[in-house]
């Protein structure tokens, strides 16, 4: 595995190259175009200008998260070709500058899904949060007005305030989608891709919808491991893979983590690791925050995830996830510097002690 950082770029995070160069093993960011609107071509000198900034701190970019899918190509719409024809466009752009590896999600309408940015935690930090009763109470209409004012000023991914700003519009689009249309679109979009994939060695590596459910009456098809095991039949090439999210697919307590990363062997082309503390359980009542990394504060066992990564051989970029607010930090929720650095030097103790474990035999 190489360990990595997410990074917005200049403008639009908190945290500089130089800081994220500081943390114990990254050598490598993903990043993206923040200010590129879904549906795009992104052009090839601003991604040399990217690669040039970050060359420039002495690190490389590992993958882009992400180039997004514009909801034309997710609904199926007449135009998708043209926008089809744009993210070829921008993968052949990527792969002529050595980038080989996209992240990318097929979520209607809203990307993540949560209802608070700032809960108070039993230490004073502050973290992500999601409470199933608040959601069944509110107007999705409403959803970006109600969490935004949370933000520290921040424009959140997949929540830019001009697509929500459509959000009427947004659902209407998606009205006669249903989670076969979904899948048929996704096999349209990825079938169209695959060749400069497979031209320029561009591993496609879906995000799961999270929650790992259907929200607001919206189709969710990335959330189990039924589901993924039929997107990687129904388009069989290795560039047509995963990010395994263990904050997302752990949403729903029904999946297996260890046992999801062992099936998706070989497909799993970029990891994020996280916890997630459960509060309550009971259907129609779920409540769950994002915890700090380690094992004991949270509800997962973050050396099982680990070590299914160690076992299955992989070697793609892997990242802390959200990070808790703490030490006073003011950031984007989920993306202040230094619980992800904690993350980060936590994930690579696991790695190393697995690592040597296993080289001696005992593990
Ligand atoms: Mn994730």
């Amino acid at each position: 595995m190489e360990m990595t950082l997410r990074w917005y770029g200049t403008g639009f995070d908190t945290v500089t190259l130089r800081q994220i160069r500081q943390i114990p093993g990254v050598k490598g960011v993903i990043t993206t175009l923040y200010d590129t609107t879904p549906g795009e071509v992104w052009p090839r000198e601003r991604i040399q200008a990217l690669k040039k900034e970050v060359e420039a701190e002495n690190m490389h970019i590992a993958g882009i998260e992400s180039v997004n899918v514009c909801d034309a190509i997710k609904v199926g719409s007449p135009d998708r070709d043209k926008y089809i024809d744009n993210y070829i466009q921008t993968l052949e752009n990527l792969g002529l500058e050595d980038i080989h590896l996209v992240c990318y999600n097929f979520m209607p309408v809203f990307d993540w899904t949560r209802t608070e940015l700032a809960r108070r935690r039993h230490d004073g930090s502050t973290v992500l949060a999601y409470n199933q009763e608040t959601i069944d109470s509110i107007d999705p209409e409403n959803m970006f007005a109600s969490i935004s004012k949370d933000s520290n000023g921040a424009v959140m991914p997949g929540w830019e305030p001009e697509r929500m700003a459509k959000i009427k519009e947004l659902f209407e689009m998606y009205k006669d989608i249903d989670e076969e249309k979904l899948f048929a679109n996704l096999k349209y979009f990825l079938e169209r891709i695959m060749p400069v994939c497979n031209k320029y060695n561009i591993n496609m590596a879906i995000h799961p919808d999270d929650p790992a459910w259907s929200v607001f009456g919206l189709p969710r098809i990335i959330i189990n491991k039924q589901n993924i095991q039929r997107m990687m039949k129904m388009v069989d090439d290795p560039h047509n893979g995963v990010t395994f999210c263990s904050g997302s697919y752990g949403t729903n307590l029904e999946n297996d983590l260890p046992d999801m990363i062992r099936s998706l062997k070989g497909r799993i082309h970029f990891a994020h690791v996280r916890n997630l503390q459960f509060n309550c359980t009971e259907p129609g009542h779920l409540d769950f925050e994002e915890a700090a990394h380690l094992s004991s504060d949270g509800s997962f066992d973050m050396y099982e995830i680990v070590k299914a990564l160690y076992d299955i051989g992989f070697t793609g970029p892997i990242r802390p996830d959200h990070g808790r607010m703490i030490w006073d930090e003011v950031a984007m929720p989920g993306y202040g510097l230094y619980d992800r650095a904690l993350g980060a030097a936590y994930i690579n103790g696991l790695w190393e002690a697995i690592e040597k474990a296993d080289k001696r035999g005992t593990k």
